[in-house]
């Protein structure tokens, strides 16, 4: 018989990690408190029927047999899609906007490349040092904090930081006239800078469309509450 994850937070006998919860539905894989936020985010902004599986990244729940055979390498989130199993946050955020065309996707080919490169550039240029400086002023315990390393993230957020703001003071969008999926990955990942509370005062455009995108309802409705 299929077994749950050993030391997670779902039981032995969890029909999701049977096989045996609805047939199609789409699963998503990964505690909010964690890159899942950003495709917690987008089912709820696409209004989706999902079922939400808290796979941890820290109990070992994302090591086991059944976890890899969604995501061979263990990370979260993923999806499995009606058989489909995707990984890596900006693809499947990229190919659900797609697939559900409720207005996030953009509207020309032109609009698509720009959603490609922003999502592209957010996870090379923002994501590692936005990550530096919110683990070391808040997530880790106290004695593993390294103000250096998060003032170093800092630093380094500031020229990304620049080029957006310019981005941004353009139309008030990513790609195209309004909001997309472009706007929603970059944001879920600024988010990091935010909570680490990354001084944005020299760039207005990126406060203002931050503080917009994120308290979006879906997106509110994604963020982590406690202890999730
Ligand atoms: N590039 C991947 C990164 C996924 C990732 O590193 N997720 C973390 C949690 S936020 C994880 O699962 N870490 C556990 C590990 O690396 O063992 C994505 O964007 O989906």
């Amino acid at each position: 018989m299929t077994r749950g994850p050993e030391q997670g937070i779902l039981p032995a006998d969890d029909k999701l990690w049977q096989g045996q919860g609805a047939m199609g539905k789409l699963k998503v894989y990964g505690v909010p408190r964690s890159r899942a936020y950003r495709v917690l985010w987008m089912v709820n902004e696409l209004g989706l029927d999902y079922e939400h599986v808290p796979v941890h990244f820290g109990d070992g729940s994302a090591k086991t047999a059944e976890y890899l055979a969604v995501n061979p390498n263990g990370r979260i989130p993923a999806i499995d899609d009606d058989g489909l199993k995707l990984w890596e946050s900006m693809a499947i955020n990229l190919y659900l906007a797609k697939k559900h065309d409720k207005g996030l996707w953009p509207k020309t080919i032109e609009d698509e490349a720009q959603a490609l490169q922003w999502s592209f550039w957010a996870i090379t240029e923002v994501e590692k040092p936005a990550l530096a400086a919110l683990l070391h002023r808040m997530f880790l315990p106290e004695d593993m904090r390294d103000p250096r390393l998060a003032d170093e993230g800092e630093q380094q957020l500031q020229q990304p930081l620049k080029v957006l703001d310019q981005a941004l003071a353009k139309t008030g969008y990513l790609a195209g006239a309004s909001f997309t999926v472009a706007d929603l990955n970059v944001a879920s990942i600024l988010s990091w800078a935010r909570l680490a509370r990354v001084d944005l005062s020299a760039f207005p455009h990126v406060k203002q469309w931050l503080t917009a995108a994120l308290g979006r309802p879906a997106g509110e409705k994604a963020a982590p509450k406690r202890a999730s």
